[in-house]
């Protein structure tokens, strides 16, 4: 599919122009436009791969990199990584993200404050001027599941218009994160999308939210992969 197409020669462009020889320590972020990352780094061969070793962002990124044969790290041992590339929900002008569609954004955080290079990889419909253009489910929050009743009151204060719970498909119950939390998916109006930052801060400030799906200011470059074969490098 065309949105596959994208995401593939997004991956590849990233993986070509930013994982070299002395990148050793790599970042593995979520979601289905980093298994076309592996695929890029698997082709670079067995001699570049077995020097290096590669940290994952939950079980999905962990078992992408298993399957692959390629040296699982941990970041607790490797706190320092040269480069993380990772997916996004929406990346705005400024290279700020929403991310946290696939509930991983904690630990992909981490990783990408971990790393000298964080590049986001995305097809065509990441990319807009103002975040919440095109991702309209919301702000993806991982909150403690003891304070979700508390969180989903105080963040509708802050000026959410409906935020919920995050339910899983096919899971009676909320959708549980890698790390035991919970998601609160908070959609908001896009005037409060002009300044990420500040949004940010007000939601991180609220008692027990763990980690909030906005990247702002984090990414060094972000690449967008067209369904019409090109690739848009933005940083
Ligand atoms: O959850 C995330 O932030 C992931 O990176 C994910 O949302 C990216 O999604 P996709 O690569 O499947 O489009």
């Amino acid at each position: 599919s065309p949105t596959e197409q994208g995401k593939r020669l997004a991956a590849y462009a990233a993986v070509d122009a930013n994982v070299s020889l002395d990148s050793r320590v790599i970042g593995i972020g979520s979601g289905s436009t980093v298994p076309y990352v592996i695929e890029r780094i698997v082709q670079q061969g067995e001699e570049s791969n077995v020097q290096r070793v590669f940290i994952p962002t939950g079980f999905q990124s962990k078992e992408l990199i298993v399957q692959n044969g390629l040296v699982l790290g941990d970041v607790d041992q490797y706190p320092t990584i040269d480069v993380t590339l990772d997916g996004a929900d929406e990346v705005d002008n400024n290279l700020n993200a929403v991310k946290g569609g696939g509930a991983c954004h904690l630990r992909e955080k981490v990783l990408a404050e971990a790393a000298k290079i964080f590049v986001i990889v995305a097809d065509e419909r990441k990319n807009s001027k103002l975040l919440g253009t095109t991702w309209t489910q919301g702000v993806p929050i991982e909150v403690a599941p003891f304070a979700y009743a508390k969180v989903l009151k105080n963040v509708a204060k802050l000026g959410s218009t409906n935020p919920a719970l995050r339910m899983g498909i096919k899971k009676a119950g909320p959708v549980v994160t890698d790390n035991g939390n919970f998601v609160i998916d908070a959609p908001f109006s896009e005037s409060y999308y002009r300044d990420p930052k500040e949004l940010l801060m007000r939601i991180k400030m609220l008692t027990g939210v763990v980690e909030v799906g906005l990247f702002c200011g984090m990414a060094k470059a972000a690449y967008f992969g067209y369904s019409n074969g090109s690739v848009l490098i933005r940083s």
